[in-house]
């Protein structure tokens, strides 16, 4: 097992990894912005080093100073967190040449899901199902419209190396095809250095299912069912819950067994998250994969009773999925989680809202989770993402977990910047939350029946 791990992250999840350091019994190093001086991550490292100025680009970006770091401090493993070098192949790279133990999955594996079009083609051979759409990137609007024609439209163009919205269009009818697709092209190649693009059928109003998987390396790959992520504003997850109320035992299992063999093929290891469209007719469709612990994990620990940060760390020593994981934790899953992201924004406009927190209180009690590095007297900077707590609840079935968050949020008091936890009332509040009817598209209209609230005098519940 390793004795002393760095942390290549800041915020609630460097935090985060500590805790699962601290219950390993290993030695952790945090590092640090100038910024992040005062963090709680610094605080309970037991040695921190400041790796530069405040920008991310410059400190948590920075990979020689971040190698350095752990050079100096000599540790045998780096867990990226999310987000930043998270799903960096080339920072895996690095670690491997400096004989620094990466936790995650190999570089080749992250390079390969990091293509979407690869990852598609790599998980259609292996009977997960996709989309209909282009086999491979598609060289011109000429082919394009050839792959349109075949799929039906509305159709759907994404950037091979995009991912999370960036460089994609959707495109109703023929006469629209070439512009469509070369702004797509131009765009995805200014943002990514690479204009490659594929082609799917669009699905109008789908619902975001992901399936957490874990895999060890020796070549077993799990399954923990999944977490219902439609409640999202322009690619934000706002609230995440497990399990999908549109997900039976019988479409878990198969779709877990599916990404099981596939991965396991693949060479995956470590924490992954499969991403899935749900469409009308209720059946999922593989999208693309991320190779990082997520920001929502908290849900499918609740769930499923098992540290998904320990484990990565476990399975990165080597160690195999039989030996951490009771055999029952592995199939059993019980009652209900959500979890609201709170975060440092104005709850209408979301715009940043950073600045000194002037009061904090955290509510507790059965069922309640608080995943934060925030504190009262604390600074937010205005450098960095904005997610500042995850409120998670744990209740028996979905209406206790429901009842528990919105006695939770009503406790939850921060005040000296603006937060999320206004919107995150109203949303608990909303018949069409409370009956399980939403797809990506139900922060739109709630936002629009909001501002027509407000024309008519109402404000969010306090
Ligand atoms: C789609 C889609 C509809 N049809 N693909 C957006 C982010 C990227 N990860 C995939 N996205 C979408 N892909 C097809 N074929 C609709 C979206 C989409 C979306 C997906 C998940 C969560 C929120 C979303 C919001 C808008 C669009």
């Amino acid at each position: 097992m390793f004795k002393k791990i760095l942390i290549a992250n800041r915020g609630e999840i460097a935090l985060r990894v500590i805790c699962a350091c601290k219950e390993l019994g290993i030695s952790t190093v945090a590092v640090y912005s100038d910024a992040d001086r005062n963090s709680l991550h610094v605080r309970f490292a037991d040695e921190a080093i400041c790796i530069g100025p405040p920008r991310s680009s410059e400190s948590y970006l920075n990979i020689p100073a971040v190698i350095s770091a752990a050079e100096i401090t000599g540790v045998e493993a780096i867990h990226p967190g999310y987000g930043l070098l998270s799903e960096n192949a080339n920072f895996a790279e690095v670690c491997e040449t400096s004989h620094i133990k990466f936790i995650g999955p190999r570089p080749e594996v992250i390079r390969l899901m990091g293509e979407k079009e690869k990852a598609r083609q790599a998980m259609k051979g292996a009977n997960v199902p996709i989309l209909p759409g282009s086999d491979g990137v598609i060289g011109s609007p000429e082919e394009a419209a050839e792959w349109a024609a075949k799929i039906v439209y509305p159709v759907i163009v994404k950037a091979s190396a995009g991912g999370g919205g960036r460089g994609m269009r959707v495109i109703r009818a023929e006469s629209e095809l070439e512009n469509l697709f070369n702004s797509a092209q131009t765009e995805a190649a200014a943002a990514f250095g690479n204009g490659n693009l594929y082609m799917e059928k669009f699905i109008e109003r789908p619902r975001h299912i992901e399936f957490q998987v874990l895999g060890d390396e020796h070549g077993r790959v799990i399954s923990l069912g999944e977490r219902e992520c439609s409640i999202q504003r322009r690619h934000q997850k706002l609230l995440e819950e497990s399990p999908s109320l549109k997900v039976n035992d019988e479409l878990r299992q198969t779709i877990g067994k599916k990404l099981e063999d596939c991965l396991s093929e693949i060479g995956y290891s470590n924490a992954g998250t499969v991403e899935f469209l749900m469409d009308e007719d209720g059946s999922l469709h593989f999208i693309e994969m991320n190779t990082r612990i997520q920001v929502e994990h908290p849900v499918t620990e609740m769930v499923t009773s098992i540290d998904l940060v320990k484990s990565q760390i476990l399975l990165a020593a080597g160690q195999k999925i039989a030996e951490i994981i009771p055999k029952l934790d592995r199939k059993g899953r019980r009652g209900h989680a959500i979890e609201c992201r709170i975060n440092a924004e104005h709850p209408e406009k979301f715009t940043p809202s950073a600045g000194k927190i002037r009061a904090f209180n955290v509510p507790g009690g059965l069922g309640v989770r608080v995943d934060t590095a925030a504190y009262a007297e604390g600074v937010i900077p205005p450098y960095y993402d904005s997610l500042i707590a995850k409120l998670i609840t744990f209740g028996s079935n979905r209406n206790e977990a429901i009842m528990r968050m919105r006695r939770a949020l009503e406790m939850f008091i921060v005040e000296g910047i603006h937060t999320t936890i206004p919107l995150h009332r109203r949303i608990l509040a909303d018949a069409d939350f409370q009956a399980g009817n939403f797809d990506t598209k139900y922060m739109e209209r709630l936002l629009a029946r909001m501002q027509q609230e407000r024309e008519q005098g109402a404000e969010l519940p306090a």
